[in-house]
């Protein structure tokens, strides 16, 4: 693959100073030694190799992978293998033979790929193959870091390495690092199944960008990630350990020119020729069935339905051959042991059944072609069968399109095929469903070539536009995205320059407003909500600076309007209650709505929370005019943890419905109504032009509202770590107060200059008297 010109866009396959590593459980070659004690590479075949092949070319990349050493290789044998691995951008994770046995047979291909693809009668779960799993996992991080430098990206395939990010992560915080899953990400009731769901959940969360072939498997993965370990999303991003992550669906093309080009090759035409006059293939049109020898495949199924096809139309006898290549596959696993006598019978049962002395229906082969082969068996077929049971995507049915670029050729394919999202112009079948098969099987050897020409036009011109390089440029141009989201939302330590310059803004603006979470940000948490009634200190420091001249202060907290009042109602700052709902201006006596809001929801709501109470030793029920509160901080934080999942679950779908949403606090689940939040709020002052200088301080989920609707130029401070949208970060209560008391000390300065440096008694603006107006938002508003 040749250098892409330069683009405005950084693109990552063009950018040589970031290196890609690519992991997956084998590396793209079979090793074999050859005669001169030297050794034999030979590409394998296979969808993953296919889709990442192109960038593997790219100068400076490595794929790092397990490598079956030829055996009894001494040192210096052993020196020669790794320099002949390096010298094809290759670098082996060397694995102890049991270890390798038992992680690869006996956890991921008898464990993770039945349960992933829906056969739990095949699935065996088995304690040392796990814990095999865990070390070879860990051995795959220790061969990365062993390679890893600042700046590269690290891109890990597939279920035999779902730990592999998170080890990644805890010894490389800041790496780029991507997970692709080849295969279907089952349903949350399927992969529940899994004793080790909680840690490989959490394994491939390590990852920055998670991908899947197609958005029904993200879906399963994202309801998961919610019922397992309790992290929420949002549009497939979410927050893993404080670091956000974007799970989305990347499905993986072919390489399209590659296969239609074969096609058209000299040598492919003539075997297509020799095909066709082949013994006992003469005057028969050709059904192709080609796949790895696996269950998920559904080929004693296929085999059945052929069967049944000549029963059902002996038309046919004599006149189709089906041409079924089985590529030998974990020939280890009991399952595939069991499954390759099964074919064999069945294949022996057909022809035995419907065989002539000039013809024998199934033409079976049981070895890997060469390329030209398996194309000329593409382009000489008339229909293609892929009807798997379950397979994440399916290439071979995109091949066999290409090989018939802008030709007809009739294309059978399974709906459990992640390609069948793609390729709905194809005769698309349910494979359990063994009428429907047959009848496919007959229209497409009946359909007119003009119907196969026009149905296979827009796939191939899909599949010509969405090919495997496509494919990777737009997974590793995601991770790229995530990074910049990522450093979007972290923010700068406010130290002694930066609170310089704060201080300085402050001083020299007309007028300023400071908007102030309470809990978190002016007090810090104790274990009783109700005992954080602010000091004698904190009260002070409000009065002077909402006292000042130029100075507006607003408290903007979740707490409710009663607890508020009585803290600071008699304050000079404005009030704003329950996360937006209600605000009281500093000095009015009552409260106002900031919008039309009905509570007739909470009869439904309340019995859910209050038997999560009586569950969950410690927790409480806080109920506020329109929302109520789970808080949890006095609980066990395991079993704490366990019942915000439930509770979330418990509550879950019917929150829309009603107008209300789930908001996650600092050790608090809050159901309010939707749309309404502190950041809403905060637009009263946002919007207002006058304030030269803003000041929002806040510590939890609920202030990141706020930080977002900040305009460019207002100081946005995080109280404590963690991802946020605020400029700035201080470490905890105490830095916030000491930050206040030097803007309290600038404003007595200028009291004691006797001036306001700005307007002629520019008391405070009319426009905070005003009722609140509903601010155009993004997010529509919904009401209860
Ligand atoms: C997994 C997922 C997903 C097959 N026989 C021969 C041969 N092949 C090549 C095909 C194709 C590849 O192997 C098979 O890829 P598939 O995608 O069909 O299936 P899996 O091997 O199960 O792959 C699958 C894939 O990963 C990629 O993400 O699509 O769902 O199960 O390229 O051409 N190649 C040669 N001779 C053969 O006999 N040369």
């Amino acid at each position: 693959m040749g250098r892409k010109p330069a683009t405005g866009k950084v693109n990552r396959m063009d950018n040589p100073h970031n290196r890609l590593i690519i992991v997956s459980n084998r590396l793209p070659y079979r090793i074999e030694p050859d005669e001169r004690e030297g050794f034999a590479f030979t590409r394998t075949v296979g969808g993953l190799v296919a889709g990442l092949e192109p960038l593997h070319a790219q100068p400076g990349n490595v794929w790092l992978g397990w490598a079956d050493e030829p055996a009894g290789l001494d040192e210096a044998g052993r020196a020669r293998f790794e320099r002949a691995l390096a010298e094809r951008s290759c670098a082996p994770v060397r694995l102890d033979e049991r270890d390798a046995e038992l992680y690869y047979e006996g956890f991921s291909n008898s464990a993770l790929w039945p349960l992933f693809h829906g056969f739990p009668q095949h699935t065996r779960f088995d304690e040392e193959a796990w814990e095999a799993y865990v070390r070879v996992n860990e051995r795959f991080r220790d061969a990365v870091l062993a390679l890893a430098r600042p700046g590269d990206t690290i891109w890990v395939h597939d279920y035999h390495l779902m730990l592999l990010p998170s080890l990644l992560r805890e010894a490389l915080p800041d790496a780029s690092i991507g997970f692709f899953l080849h295969i279907p990400f089952p349903d949350y009731e399927t992969f529940r199944m899994l004793p080790w769901r909680r840690e490989l959940m959490r394994g491939v969360l390590g990852a920055d960008l998670v991908g899947f072939h197609a958005y029904d498997y993200v879906r399963h993965f994202l309801s998961s990630c919610r019922r397992i370990v309790g992290v929420e999303n949002e549009s497939g991003t979410l927050f893993a350990d404080g670091r956000l992550a974007q799970v989305d669906a990347f499905p993986l093309g072919i390489d399209y020119v590659r296969y239609r080009d074969a096609a058209r090759l000299p040598a492919v035409r003539r075997l297509v020729a020799e095909l066709g006059e082949e013994k006992g293939h003469e005057g028969c049109k050709l059904m192709l069935s080609v796949e790895r020898l696996d269950y998920s495949k559904g080929i004693p199924e296929r085999l059945l339905a052929f069967d049944a096809f000549l029963d059902r139309f002996p038309e046919w006898r004599g006149r189709v051959v089906l041409v079924l290549v089985t590529v030998p596959s974990r020939e280890n696993v009991a399952s595939y042991a069991a499954l390759k006598k099964q074919v064999d019978e069945l294949v022996g049962l057909i022809n035995g059944k419907h065989s002539t002395m000039d013809w024998t229906p199934v033409d079976y082969y049981y070895r890997s072609l060469p390329f030209e082969r398996l194309v000329s068996l593409y382009a000489a077929s008339d229909v293609m069968l892929v009807t798997p049971l379950r397979d994440g995507m399916n290439l071979v049915c995109k091949e066999y399109l290409a090989c018939h670029d802008g030709g007809g050729g009739a294309l059978v394919l399974s709906e459990m095929a992640g390609a069948s999202y793609e390729l709905h112009e194809a005769l698309c079948v349910n494979p359990f469903d063994q009428e429907g098969v047959v009848d496919a099987m007959r229209r497409a050897l009946e359909m007119p070539e003009a119907e196969q020409r026009r149905r296979n036009a827009p796939m191939q011109e899909r599949l010509a536009r969405y090919t495997s390089e496509k494919w990777a440029r737009e997974f590793l141009d995601a991770a790229a995205d995530v990074k910049r989201r990522q450093a979007g939302l972290s923010a700068h330590l406010l130290g002694p320059t930066s609170a310089g310059r704060l201080l300085e803004a402050f001083r020299g603006a007309r007028r300023r407003a400071l908007l102030l979470d309470y809990d978190g940000t002016l007090m810090p948490f104790s274990d009783d909500p109700a005992r954080v009634a602010p000091d004698a200190r904190l009260r002070a420091l409000l009065q002077q600076l909402g006292a000042a001249a130029r100075t507006d202060v607003a408290v903007v907290s979740g707490r409710d309007r009663a607890t508020l009042e009585s803290w600071l109602g008699d304050l000079p700052v404005d009030l704003v209650a329950e996360h937006g709902i209600w605000f009281r201006g500093r000095d009015e006596r009552t409260w106002v709505l900031e919008e039309p809001l009905s509570d007739d929801w909470k009869d439904a709501v309340r019995p859910v929370v209050a038997d999560f109470v009586d569950r969950t030793p410690g927790s409480m029920l806080e109920e506020k005019d329109f929302s109520l509160v789970w808080h949890y901080r006095m609980c066990s934080q395991e079993l704490a943890e366990r019942r915000v999942i439930e509770i979330k679950n418990a509550l879950g779908d019917g929150l829309a419905d009603r107008g209300i949403a789930l908001m996650d606090g600092n050790k608090v689940v809050e159901v309010k109504p939707r749309g309404v939040d502190k950041g809403h709020a905060a637009h009263r002052w946002f919007r207002d032009p006058a304030y030269g200088f803003v000041l929002a301080a806040g510590d939890d989920r609920t202030d990141e509202d706020v930080f977002e609707a900040a305009p460019e130029s207002a100081w946005t401070v995080k109280i404590g770590d963690g991802p946020t949208r605020a400029r700035y970060a201080l470490k905890n209560t105490g830095e916030m107060r000491a930050l206040l008391e030097q803007l309290a000390v600038a404003c007595a300065e200028e009291d004691a200059e006797g001036g306001d440096g700005a307007s002629p008694g520019a008391g405070r603006r009319d426009v905070l008297r005003a009722p609140a107006t509903v601010m155009p938002r993004t997010r529509a508003l919904a009401r209860a």
